[in-house]
């Protein structure tokens, strides 16, 4: 069941989440056999932004009773770090690459989107305007204005399809995405971690991640992923990248049928690093069973 995609031609539906699934290290773990049978149609990289960034304080993950919280605090190489180090590795990868980047300006997104757009590996980029766990000034992503105004200034600097990552921690998400889609987005995806606090289990007052606060993910969300993907998919004609709690083709398929284009694995990679490879499998028996009509 091939995929058309922005202008990508996907072998199937299923994606990774950003940040939920490393190439590189899986790769080193697990050999170049799972790279080989790649888990996900396409790869999208862990968020990067201008700057090296060493992360939120540990302890940075929470597990709840259905769900992971997670105050990562975007780690990584920084811009220079990604281009000279990973890109490369990333570029091997049987399937299109699409890097995600996150900005705490609009000229640090711009110098960012600009960098990316030059190089060939890159088939496309996700605008990350969804973080809950930086502290950036530029919660961009919660304001349909803000997000306009900033993806007026980075959309003239590729010629790459721009993805923007919406967050679900706003009022209106109907309206973020709206808002992206005029102002020049190709696609929209969606929804990253719901905000959450994770209380430390033994003393009374006191958070347990480094970060006080962090993001959940996982089945917890799906039902909310379900209803802000519905409702973005109703509103926009750009495609949505579904996302929240998936864990089998079904899951998968009720992402489908609420008008998600492509659909992207998190939480449950952690678990099982060839899940993106199992859930598209399932997801094909269902459409076998049932021809296009998913029941
Ligand atoms: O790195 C993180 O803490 C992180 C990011 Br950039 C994101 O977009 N969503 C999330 O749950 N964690």
């Amino acid at each position: 069941m091939t995929v058309a995609f922005c202008g990508l031609r996907l072998a199937h539906p299923i994606v990774n989440g950003s940040g939920t699934f490393d190439a590189i290290a899986a790769r080193r773990a697990f050999g170049d056999g799972l790279v080989e049978q790649f888990p996900f149609a396409a790869f999208v990289s862990k968020t990067i932004t201008l700057e090296p960034r060493v992360g939120n304080p540990p302890p940075r993950l929470y597990e709840t009773p259905a769900g992971l919280i997670n105050s990562i605090g975007l780690p990584n190489k920084g811009l220079r770090g990604y281009l000279d180090t990973d890109l490369p590795e990333l570029a091997r990868l049987p399937v299109p690459l699409i890097t995600n980047v996150m900005g705490s300006t609009a000229e640090d997104l711009c110098t960012l989107v600009e960098a990316l757009d030059d190089r060939d590996e890159v088939d496309a980029l996700e605008l990350n305007v969804s973080c809950p766990n930086v502290r950036t000034g530029l919660d961009i992503g919660a304001d349909p204005v803000e997000l306009a105004a900033v993806l007026r200034e980075v959309r003239p600097r590729t010629g790459k399809p721009l993805i923007v990552k919406l967050t679900p921690n706003t009022a209106d998400v109907g309206a973020a995405a709206q808002a992206a889609e005029d102002a020049g987005a190709d696609a929209v995806s969606l929804i990253n971690t719901l905000r959450a606090y994770a209380p430390h289990p033994e003393r009374a007052g006191v958070p347990w991640l480094g970060n006080a606060t962090g993001g959940l993910s996982g089945p917890a969300i799906r039902a909310v992923a379900l209803a802000q993907v519905r409702e973005v998919a109703a509103r926009v004609a750009i495609p949505v990248v579904g996302m929240g709690g998936v864990q089998s083709g079904v899951h998968a398929a009720r992402m489908l049928e609420v008008g998600a284009t492509l659909v992207a694995v998190g939480t449950e990679s952690f678990r099982d690093p060839a899940a993106g490879t199992r859930i598209s499998r399932e997801l094909d028996d269902l459409f076998a069973k049932s021809g296009d009509n998913i029941g």
